[in-house]
């Protein structure tokens, strides 16, 4: 398989794209080699510009839940067309979609529409903020929000110190009001609102993490969050860009019965045009200008065209509730080839899984928080990634990520897909 179309594309774009990339990751960085340049896509497969074609565990990171260019997506997109691209005035579909999604995500009373999962963030820990007047939030290590200042921040030495920058650009002002604790550490959370009672505005995480790899809340984690929050007067925000409408039609909200004051979204919302959203409680909502005093505002929000990918999507996923049946059952099928191929090469890596999200992790510990996630030995995730990658099957190039199911993937797939897992981890341990 040549890549070398792709390769001179790199060249060129390195010259005028820092890195050669619009996002970080996509250059290969953690995996080594050079990114594949994908030319189009259609169901369950890529297709790169030197012609070869993989089946892929991706889906732009989420979005393409029902596969790639949908034809329920691609019509609603070329119907919207007809009627011109932008407008920067309030239009129906952004009527219908706010309907749509509060009946979907029960949570969400009233939402407002962005343009990425980092502007529904950054946007929801402002009015967490501006509703509470205070200044504090607390994230969780592994998890990421997008790359809005207050998130790039690393742990702060001890649980209970500041963070700290995790970026060039990112002031140490900033730093000082982000407070960092390891995820399912509940212990840690409440030495973090002891040491700052009455000045911390909100806790934000992923209810299922897919950023540090997969990794799931532990029984009571969600529940504790709510009951410190309820407590002590702070706003909790689960941050559902990955997770919403795809784990549930109404998030993993809809799952684990614990329900947030905010929520974010983004990926799927957008049907794969750039789209995100934060909603919550109709009395924080409502401190959103021009309703209220917290500014807020986008030139693209509610684009016309993104709304009706994304009410397109939203609609097939509210009215195909067996989409998520389907999706468990082929997670559940993948997995078990998965550990019946490891348990033939006598291999005990671990596997996290939720519904159609999973990360094979080369470490055989546990993983509950990115502490576990670092035992895991990335230089081996790489040659397992390169090894897939050649005979077809396209993952996530990093082992801090998760990887997503599609509808479109069929019992063929899956075979393919564990036909490739088996002779790729006999290739690199051999
Ligand atoms: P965007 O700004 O990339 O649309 O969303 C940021 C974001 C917020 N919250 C969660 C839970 C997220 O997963 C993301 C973005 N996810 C990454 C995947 N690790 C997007 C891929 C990328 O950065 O290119």
């Amino acid at each position: 398989m040549t890549t070398q179309t792709s390769e001179q594309l790199f060249q060129r774009a390195k010259d005028f794209i820092p890195g050669g990339v619009n996002s970080p990751v996509r250059a290969f960085r953690a995996v080594g080699g050079n990114p594949i340049f994908i030319k189009s896509a259609k169901g369950a497969y890529l297709y790169d510009e030197d012609g070869n074609s993989y089946i892929e565990l991706i889906n732009s990171w989420g979005p393409m839940i029902l596969g790639h260019a949908h034809e329920l997506v691609e019509k609603a997109v070329a119907d919207a067309i007809q009627s011109g691209f932008s407008y920067g005035a309030p239009t129906r579909r952004e009527v219908e979609m706010a309907e749509l999604i509060v009946s979907m995500v029960p949570s969400v009373e009233k939402v407002r529409m962005v343009n990425s999962g980092t502007e529904a963030t950054m946007s929801a820990v402002r009015v967490a903020r501006g509703y509470t007047g205070k200044d504090k939030i607390i994230k969780f290590e592994g998890n990421y929000h997008g790359h809005g200042d207050s998130f790039l921040i690393a742990a702060g030495s001890g649980v209970a110190t500041f963070g700290s920058p995790d970026s060039p650009g990112v002031t140490k002002g900033v730093a000082n009001d982000t407070l960092t604790a390891p995820y399912n550490d509940l212990a840690a959370v409440q030495t973090l609102v002891d040491a700052n009672r009455g000045n911390v505005a909100c806790i934000i995480l992923e209810p299922v993490v897919g950023n540090m790899g997969l990794v799931k809340p532990l029984d009571g984690f969600l529940e504790g969050l709510r009951a410190i929050c309820d407590k002590e007067g702070i706003v909790l925000i689960f941050d559902e860009v990955m997770t919403g409408f795809r784990l549930a039609k109404g998030g993993f909200q809809e799952r684990c019965g614990v329900t947030p004051d905010m929520t974010t979204m983004g990926k799927i919302i957008g049907g794969g045009m750039p789209v995100g959203a934060y909603g919550g409680k109709k009395e924080i909502m409502d401190c959103v200008s021009p309703a209220g005093p917290v500014y807020q505002a986008g030139t693209l929000s509610g684009n016309p065209i993104a709304m009706a990918a994304g009410k397109a999507m939203l609609t097939y996923l509210n009215e195909n509730s067996s989409v998520y049946t389907h999706l468990d059952r082929v997670g559940d099928t993948l997995i078990q080839g998965m550990k019946a191929n490891m348990t033939k090469l006598g291999l005990n890596y671990t596997i996290n899984h939720v519904g159609s999200m999973f990360t094979l992790f080369f470490t055989e510990q546990q993983v509950n928080n990115f502490e576990d996630a670092k035992t895991s030995n990335t230089e081996l995730f790489g040659k397992y990634f390169q090894a897939m990658l050649k005979r077809g099957i396209y993952l996530a190039p990093s082992q801090y990520e998760s990887m997503f199911l599609s509808t479109a993937l069929t019992d063929e797939h899956i075979q393919l897909i564990l036909e490739a897992n088996y002779e790729s981890l006999k290739e690199i341990i051999a």
